[in-house]
């Protein structure tokens, strides 16, 4: 028999995992005045006044309506920042965090 020779490979893995995203929930309140939820929308969220306004409205119809999907740390900053900006006015205008599924 010819001299056969055999080659073991292990075949590299690289496994690249996609972070769970976020959803920034904003919440309605009886209280933060519409113009104002419009304005922090775009400041934060860097929405166009269009898209506030509609996220803004689906939450006043709805008690809740999601703004926008980051990465976990990156929602949290943003829902506190934005948060902030109505305590800063008085209003208890609120943006929380979920994971998505
Ligand atoms: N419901 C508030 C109002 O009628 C507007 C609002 C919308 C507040 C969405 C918070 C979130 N002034």
């Amino acid at each position: 028999d010819p001299d056969t020779t055999t080659i073991l490979r292990v075949k590299p893995e690289l496994k690249v995992k996609r972070p769970k995203l976020h959803k920034v929930l904003l919440v309605n309140d009886d209280f933060t005045p519409r113009a104002f939820v419009v304005t922090v929308l775009r400041a934060e969220f860097q929405l166009n006044d269009g898209q506030a306004q509609r996220v803004m409205m689906t939450a006043h119809r709805r008690g809740v309506c999601v703004v926008a999907v980051f990465t976990r740390d990156v929602a949290e900053e943003k829902a506190t920042a934005a948060t902030e900006m109505g305590r800063k006015q008085n209003y208890p205008l609120l943006f929380t965090t979920e994971p998505e599924e």
